[in-house]
């Protein structure tokens, strides 16, 4: 896929200076990078494809970007969208808090940022995001999706008539038909006598919360040792037997690093 997708790109490029300019200004730049901490380029690098060879400017940023460096690119480029992709689960995160940060500085109504990579699925982005980003999020499952919305962004920032985005896909959630259960026993059936009246207590609060202030000698001494040390750092006996054993390694060397 990739190897033709370069083909294309060539392609275009070779036929390019023969093409016809529409707009002195360009379709419109998009800064794409996969997130802080994440690897995965193969989807990113098809986008930036997909994108450029369809007349967009693509400022690829490449792997593990932090947020200061997509912000900093996209000022510097005048950016019109944000597209940022992550395949890892806490990729996720990364992105939450990356908009936590557009937000936070002001520059959400700038920025509309598209999301995409495996891990996300559309209602976390178009319902759980898109409550939490004071600007345009959207989710884009392929390249394609990412090609059509970045049409309709593009189109709704130049006062295209008709451009628009698809409407936000809504998280399903089961509905009950009923919650009253009918308190009737059928004929020729014994009911269980198990109490179904118990209080239920009510839990000091809910939600989470986040404690301060807390020593640290207080939370190291629920450090989990052996996963630290074995897991982590690599402490462990020689295969052979010989040499230390996992207690002696633990004394001399993990604790006293650990301290
Ligand atoms: C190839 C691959 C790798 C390669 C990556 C090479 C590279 N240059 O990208 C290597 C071997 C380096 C790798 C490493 C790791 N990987 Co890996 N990797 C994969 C794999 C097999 C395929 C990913 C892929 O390229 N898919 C093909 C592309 C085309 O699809 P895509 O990325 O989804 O992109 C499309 C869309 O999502 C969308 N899209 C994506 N981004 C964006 C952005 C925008 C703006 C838009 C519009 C669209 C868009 O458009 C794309 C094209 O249509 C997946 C498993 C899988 N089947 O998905 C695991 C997978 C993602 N990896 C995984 C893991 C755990 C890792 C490692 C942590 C392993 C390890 N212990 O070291 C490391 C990561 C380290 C790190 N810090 O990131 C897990 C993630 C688990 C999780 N849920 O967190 C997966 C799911 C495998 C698994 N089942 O366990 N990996």
């Amino acid at each position: 896929v990739l190897q033709s997708a370069e083909v294309m790109k060539n392609a275009v490029a070779y036929l390019e200076p023969h093409m016809e300019k529409t707009d002195e200004a360009g379709k419109g730049t998009i800064v794409l990078a996969t997130v802080r901490g994440d690897v995965h380029d193969i989807g990113k690098n098809l986008v930036d494809i997909i994108l450029s060879n369809n007349g967009y400017n693509v400022v690829n940023l490449g792997i593990k970007q932090p947020v200061s460096a997509i912000l900093d690119a996209a000022a510097e480029h005048r950016a019109d969208v944000i597209g940022m992709s992550g395949l890892l689960v806490k990729s996720t995160v990364i992105m939450k808090e990356n908009l936590e940060e557009l937000n936070q500085r002001g520059l959400a109504a700038d920025y509309p940022v598209i999301l995409g990579g495996a891990a996300l699925t559309r209602a976390y982005v178009e319902q759980d995001l898109h409550e939490l980003y004071a600007g345009e999020v959207r989710y884009a499952r392929d390249a394609f999706e990412g090609l059509r919305l970045m049409d309709a962004l593009i189109g709704i920032k130049r006062g295209v008539p008709g451009a628009k985005l698809p409407d936000l896909k809504q998280r399903r959630v089961p509905t009950r038909t009923s919650a009253v259960t009918e308190d009737t026993v059928e004929e020729g059936t014994v009911r269980s006598d198990v109490a179904v009246d118990n209080p239920v207590p009510t839990p000091p609060f809910w939600g989470t919360r986040v404690i301060k202030g807390i020593g640290l000698k207080d939370y190291a001494s629920w450090l989990d040792e052996g996963a630290l040390f074995k897991g982590q750092w690599g402490l462990k006996q020689a295969r052979t037997g010989t040499g230390p054993s996992y207690e002696e390694l633990a004394e001399t060397e993990g604790r006293p690093r650990l301290r």
